[in-house]
């Protein structure tokens, strides 16, 4: 197949291209390298040292034989030169990850909420738009979250996607309905994911795109096979308090024996999944499309469930390191509960890798490898959902505020 992949250049973007490509397949990697303005514009870096662009496909093919190529474009504004571009290549499938993905960063400023939304929702639409316009007839498989769903416990497992309904009619009778799950986002950049969704929705509705719409937990680990291959096909890997994920930045954190940061009690419950077997769903959405004129086709790409003060026990009785409980700068449910469905990728084949401590170490030792590269400053989370708890999480660059609380 020839595939674009929107947003190449990313955490799951590059081992994504990097698999596809792997697979025979022809990637196109479409990138406007925003994810880099960013770290310039944070003052942070990736742990792992990152090459450019055009040096990790040049690595990937002295090495592989393989070429992926790579084309600077903005999905969100350069919107011509996309249809131009799709005219021109004309891809069997699209992969969109081209999107500001960090929920701190989108919660950053007024600034950081408009950038995220006018990112996030024109580049979806630009794309969707020129799908239709040009007439091409790929498959568009996008990057969703887990998040879509919210957090709240109801006491029933989350389905994948679709939730059945019985509405009352006029006469009293009881239609039978499916609809999306209700969206409840908790970050303007998961608000960003549910207005996504909406789109969808309407273009696989009236125009009959194929459409998936992958609702991805939170990713750990960073190497894949490919990215194995050579030192300079290695991962970004973000530990800041913006962009690191919570299990990866407990994971370094222990490795430069900084307390991990558990926000709140820690009572959180999220959806996780292990960067290859993220690439892996990629490759089965890739295979398996919905016929045009069906609905959107939507998995949960996730293989387990944990609560957030059990990862940073874990990994302490593992490590040795210190549990820190902070004041929480987000706003959302102090506990919760997660059960959620994904029995589809299961019945495709997909057979999880699950949190075990070989791979954990495998992290642990990537992150001393590069502990002179982390700047101890940038480790705490300081982007607060609303200003009252901006008032109550004290900015504090220096990690004054690091002490346990409990
Ligand atoms: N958390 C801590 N300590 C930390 C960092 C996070 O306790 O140092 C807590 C957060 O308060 C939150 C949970 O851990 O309750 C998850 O935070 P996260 O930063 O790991 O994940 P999140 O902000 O939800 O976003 C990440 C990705 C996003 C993806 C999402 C999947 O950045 O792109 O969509 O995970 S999901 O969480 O399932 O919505």
């Amino acid at each position: 197949m020839k595939i674009a992949v929107l947003g190449g250049d990313g955490f799951v973007g590059w081992p994504t291209s990097l698999h596809l490509s792997d697979k025979g397949h022809d990637v196109h990697i479409i990138d406007n390298l925003s994810r880099r303005w960013i770290d310039t514009e944070l003052g942070v870096q990736s742990l792992t040292p990152m090459d450019s662009i055009q040096e990790r496909t040049r690595i990937w093919h002295e090495e592989t034989g393989r070429k992926i190529r790579f084309h600077l474009i903005d999905l969100a504004r350069d919107y011509e030169i996309f249809k131009q571009w799709l005219v021109e290549h004309r891809p069997d499938a699209i992969i969109h990850f081209a999107e500001q993905r960090a929920a701190p960063y989108s919660m950053k400023s007024d600034r950081h909420k408009n950038y995220t939304v006018n990112n996030n929702v024109n580049a979806t639409h630009n794309v969707l738009n020129a799908i239709v316009e040009t007439g091409v007839n790929a498959h568009l498989v996008h990057l969703g979250t887990m998040g879509v769903y919210g957090y709240s416990t109801i006491g029933a497992a989350i389905p994948e996607g679709y939730l059945p309904v019985g509405i009352e009619t006029l006469e009293g009778e009881t239609v039978a309905q499916e609809i999306l799950y209700p969206a409840n986002p908790g970050s303007i950049y998961h608000m960003t994911k549910c207005l996504d969704q909406l789109l969808f929705q309407f273009y696989a509705k009236n125009d009959g795109l194929r459409i998936t719409d992958l609702h991805q937990g939170i990713v750990w680990g960073t190497h894949t096979d490919q990215t194995r291959k050579h030192p300079q096909l290695i991962n970004r890997f973000d530990y800041d308090g913006d962009y690191g994920t919570v299990l990866n930045r407990f994971l370094i954190q222990a490795a430069i024996d900084h307390p991990l940061t558990v926000h709140g009690t820690g009572g959180q419950t999220r959806a996780f999944i292990h960067i290859q077997d993220s690439v892996r769903c990629i490759e089965l959405a890739l295979n398996n499309p919905p016929e045009a004129g069906e609905k959107v086709k939507i998995f949960n790409q996730m293989t387990e469930t944990h609560r957030v003060r059990d990862l940073a026990e874990m990994i302490s009785k593992m490590t040795g390191a210190e549990v820190a409980y902070l004041p929480n700068p987000r706003k959302e449910a102090s506990e919760n509960d997660l059960i959620v469905k994904n029995e589809q990728f299961l019945e495709l084949g997909l057979n999880p890798i699950t949190l075990e401590e070989g791979l954990l170490d495998e992290v642990v030792e990537v992150a001393k490898k590069f502990a002179y590269r982390v700047d101890r400053s940038r480790v705490p989370a300081v982007s607060a959902w609303t200003k009252d708890i901006a008032k109550t999480v004290e900015k504090d660059p220096e990690g004054k505020r690091l002490k346990s609380v409990s």
